[in-house]
């Protein structure tokens, strides 16, 4: 439910990133049910180019996916949400097995309730866990030939060195017939980097500060979201987006086990999203183990959508 206070592991992951000086929350915990729906909005946003560029390379290129990754696979969606992405892919692709992943689990039941009746062909097991610290194939998913999908450029929330980590549990958990298809969002022109990660509607400010609420359920603080604001933008050494919210005035949070006093300006780090070049990203895929066997782009080159094999 969403109402649920967090685990003791939760509770404590959350207290620990709050009280070190340099403050952080993980990225995941955006994504409760109003999160999930407002990333849902963010998608739809001109200023987000990352989803409908990526919607475009499927849309021009599926049928050369489809034969790169070969059908009647069992398709791993790697925080699949709204599982749109995917469900697109299906027709073309023609998995034997569906099987979503997310973090926001009522949110993810309920999208795969409807995707069954659209396609009641395809076994669909649905996972409501957090993959973040590496992913492990529960013994309910079947042996079938997996393919691994992680698209919208998620990969970029782990820095370059936890993104190998991670690849390396994807190989881990795949076979040696597996394969990835993986979105990855490209390093391009400052200003439109910024202005998708801070919208004019302030959509993406409504999904930054709403983890503040989401924090309250999970650890029963007291942070009021009125007196925290939005911060996003590109940092070019690091190659990527940074979000944080920042104090608007000097005030202390309050939560099951602890407080913390944050002077005005002060920030709590919430996301990083990495931004690679091609080449970088290939780089990457081949320190985790994989060969890269297709890269397909947009004219702008964007974005890309990767092939890998394990
Ligand atoms: C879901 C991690 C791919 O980094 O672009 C969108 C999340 N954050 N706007 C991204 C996000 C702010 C998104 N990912």
């Amino acid at each position: 439910m969403q109402m649920s206070h967090g685990s003791a592991a939760v509770i404590a992951e959350i207290s620990a990133g709050l009280l070190v000086p340099a403050a952080h929350i993980s990225p995941k915990f955006l994504y409760d049910g109003l999160g999930s729906k407002l990333f849902e909005a963010i998608c739809e946003l001109p200023e987000y180019y990352p989803t409908r560029t990526e919607a475009a390379i499927f849309a021009a290129h599926g049928a050369d996916m489809a034969r790169a990754l070969g059908d009647g696979t069992t398709l791993i969606d790697l925080g699949a949400g709204n599982c749109a992405k995917a469900a697109s892919l299906f027709p073309l692709l023609q998995p034997a097995q569906y099987v979503p992943v997310d973090i926001s689990r009522d949110f993810l039941l309920g999208a795969v309730a409807q995707l069954q009746q659209r396609f009641p062909h395809i076994e669909m097991t649905a996972l409501g866990l957090d993959f973040s610290h590496g992913f492990q194939l529960p013994d309910s998913v079947r042996a079938g030939r997996r393919v691994f999908f992680y698209p919208g450029s998620s990969i970029g929330n782990f820095s370059p060195e936890q993104a190998v980590e991670f690849l390396r549990s994807l190989r881990a958990n795949g076979g040696a017939d597996g394969g990835l298809l993986i979105g990855v969002d490209l390093i391009k022109d400052q200003a439109l980097l910024d202005a998708a990660y801070d919208d004019a509607l302030g959509v993406t400010g409504a999904f930054n500060l709403n983890i503040l609420r989401h924090l309250n359920h999970l650890i029963g603080s007291d942070f009021d979201v009125g007196q925290w604001k939005h911060i996003a933008y590109f940092d070019f050494e690091h190659s990527r987006i940074e979000m944080h919210v920042e104090a608007r005035t000097a005030l202390t949070v309050h939560w099951h086990g602890g407080e913390r006093r944050f002077e005005r300006g002060e920030r709590i780090h919430t996301e990083d999203s990495y931004k690679y070049t091609r080449q970088s990203f290939v780089n990457l895929l081949e320190r985790a183990g994989f060969a890269t066997s297709r890269v397909w782009t947009d004219e702008d080159n964007w974005f890309a959508v990767i092939h890998a094999r394990m």
